[in-house]
């Protein structure tokens, strides 16, 4: 169920908000204006509802996005960018023909996390963030109540779980964090209104169902992927999304994601169910 609904705005002094909490509409409309005065922006911002799917590698969120994505329709599922990461195009100049290289992030980041664990989360968050900063297509736009977007994942686990996660391990070092924690707080204060988050689906599974799936999904790059790793990748969501204390007060409904969820039909519907009573 979502985790404390009835919420209170109290962040401490240098808090920047990541989660647009409880529908408070007047904290909104103050945080937009301060942050973007024109009145389109805003507009547009308190019609949209923004929830996250978060959980661990392979734990399911796509799938249960598509799941969703069904039962719901008038919902807009944006999808996590992988594919962008898989084939990073560069050369020097396209217009003039110039030769163009295709490289996988993605597998440069699990072959060598030394060396590109900062340039991979620089570019999964910029693009998850652009991704995520599109209007809402207009065929999900509702006329009446709000508009739903569904994001898998958010610039808020790429920073709290993800980036700060390959600074503990070592794969970004001290010089990186800072820059990294410098750019992501400026957009976070420049765009995070039109990001912000309504609530948070939280797709929770022992780290052993996430691997056992991971093998299933085969994806190349990730084969050399170790349990320990997908160990402290829960520890980091357990932290943040159940006892980080901002957090503590966010709309997060947690599922029990170790439950075979893609084929039982009738998890789904108490799934589904669960969504909308607490959206
Ligand atoms: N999967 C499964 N049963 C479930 C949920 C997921 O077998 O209840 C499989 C799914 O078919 C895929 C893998 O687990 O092969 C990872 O799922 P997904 O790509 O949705 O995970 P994500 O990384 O998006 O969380
Ligand atoms: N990923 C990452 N850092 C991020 C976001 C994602 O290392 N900030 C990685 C984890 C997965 C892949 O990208 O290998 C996509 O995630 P998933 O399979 O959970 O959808
Ligand atoms: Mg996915």
């Amino acid at each position: 169920m979502w985790r404390n609904s009835a919420l209170k705005l109290n962040y401490p002094p240098n808090f920047v908000p990541l989660v647009r909490l409880g529908g408070n509409a007047a904290a909104l409309l103050r945080y937009t204006t301060r942050n973007n005065p024109k009145p389109h922006s805003w507009t547009m911002a308190s019609r949209v509802k923004r929830v996250s799917i978060e959980g661990n590698i392979a734990v399911g969120k796509s799938t249960f996005a598509r799941l969703l994505q069904s039962a719901c329709p008038d919902w807009e599922v944006v999808p996590e960018p992988v594919a962008k990461w898989q084939n990073i195009q560069s050369g020097n100049d396209f217009e003039l023909g110039s030769e163009c290289t295709v490289n996988n992030l993605l597998q440069m980041m699990y072959a060598n996390p030394q060396r590109w664990s900062y340039t991979f989360q620089t570019h999964s968050c910029m693009s998850r963030m652009r991704t995520q900063l599109q209007p809402p297509n207009p065929r999900f736009l509702q006329t009446q109540g709000s508009t739903v977007q569904l994001y898998e994942r958010s610039i808020y686990s790429d920073r709290y779980i993800f980036a700060l996660n390959s600074f503990e391990l070592g794969s970004i070092n001290s010089t990186e964090w800072t820059i990294y924690q410098d750019w992501h707080t400026l957009l976070v204060q420049e765009f995070g209104n039109r990001v912000a988050l309504e609530g948070i689906i939280y797709l929770q599974a022992p780290p052993q169902t996430c691997m056992e799936r991971l093998k299933i999904r085969a994806r190349p790059e990730e084969q050399a992927v170790q349990q320990d790793y997908l160990d402290k990748l829960h520890a980091q969501h357990e932290r943040w999304l159940v006892h980080f204390e901002p957090l503590r007060r966010a709309p997060v409904l947690l599922l029990d994601a170790s439950v075979e969820f893609k084929t039982d039909l009738q998890v789904q519907q108490d799934y589904i169910s669960k969504v909308h009573l607490h959206g």
